[in-house]
């Protein structure tokens, strides 16, 4: 990482390209993150590699859905390791959310490393190694997770998820919050919060507004639930990209 020159105009890009590099290396992430990278990196491109207004609606959203819950989690994959295993942590200490590893090409291998990964960067208790409960409807492999995790959350993060158990989650009747670059992909266009945001930028704003929302009563963090349009939120994404106007 400090390879690259801090001036350079595509820093955040490299930086997070060799992020999910180190993480391939270490064990970490699935070569196959690589490619999710490369296709996130070009829609952020088009985006402006900024947090537009109705992606930071979201992370407020999301946030007051974190704090509102009763059994929170947030789902860790190989490039979300790789890329914000800190601020993971940090989101679930200022949410009181748990952090399970959820793995898309699930080896016991990966999700032992991730677990550890997570640790030695501040988190304290990580699931995901029990895998003794199973989401409905998807194959086998896909679809185990925690009894005590994601099976009996109501309310799930689930960055850069897989389209298919995104839609089985959401069948499950989860509160699902989805973090992904693509706005046409399926994971944002079944979630309750769609957060088309680079996941580097997400993460850190939505515990700031929990941290802002830390003393909200109940009543006002719901305004901020129903006030936020999840169709909308789409749609300006999508404009954005489409614009071509930076
Ligand atoms: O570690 P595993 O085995 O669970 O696998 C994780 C990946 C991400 C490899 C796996 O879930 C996968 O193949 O995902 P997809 O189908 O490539 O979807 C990833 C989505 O995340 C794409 O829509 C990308 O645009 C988006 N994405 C990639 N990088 C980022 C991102 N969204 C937000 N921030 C990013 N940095």
């Amino acid at each position: 990482e400090e390879e690259i020159p801090e001036d350079h105009p595509r820093y955040q890009d490299l930086l997070t390209r060799h992020r999910i590099e180190n993480g391939i290396e270490a064990g970490i992430t699935h070569l196959q993150g690589m490619h999710a990278e490369g296709r996130g990196s070009a829609f952020d491109y088009l985006l402006g590699e900024e947090t537009i207004p109705s992606a930071d609606d979201a992370e407020r959203a999301a946030a007051a859905h974190l704090l509102l819950a009763e059994r929170p989690v947030l789902s860790i994959n190989g490039n979300v390791a790789a890329l914000v295993p800190g601020e993971m942590a940090a989101l679930a200490d200022a949410t009181g959310a748990a952090l399970e590893v959820n793995l898309f090409n699930r080896t016991p291998e990966r999700i032992e490393a991730i677990a550890e990964h997570l640790q030695d960067h501040g988190a304290d208790d990580v699931k995901g190694l029990e895998a003794d409960a199973r989401i409905p409807n998807l194959d086998h492999k896909r679809a185990k997770v925690d009894a005590d995790g994601i099976y009996a959350a109501d309310v799930v993060l689930v960055p850069l998820e897989d389209g298919d158990r995104a839609e089985a989650l959401d069948e499950m009747g989860k509160t699902e919050i989805v973090i992904d670059l693509n706005p046409l992909s399926r994971s944002p266009q079944v979630a309750d919060v769609p957060i088309v945001d680079n996941i580097i930028r997400a993460v850190p704003n939505i515990t700031d507004h929990a941290r802002e929302l830390a003393d909200a009563d109940e009543a006002g963090l719901r305004e901020i639930i129903e006030a936020f349009d999840r169709d909308r939120a789409l749609e300006a994404a999508e404009k954005r990209i489409r614009s071509g106007d930076l």
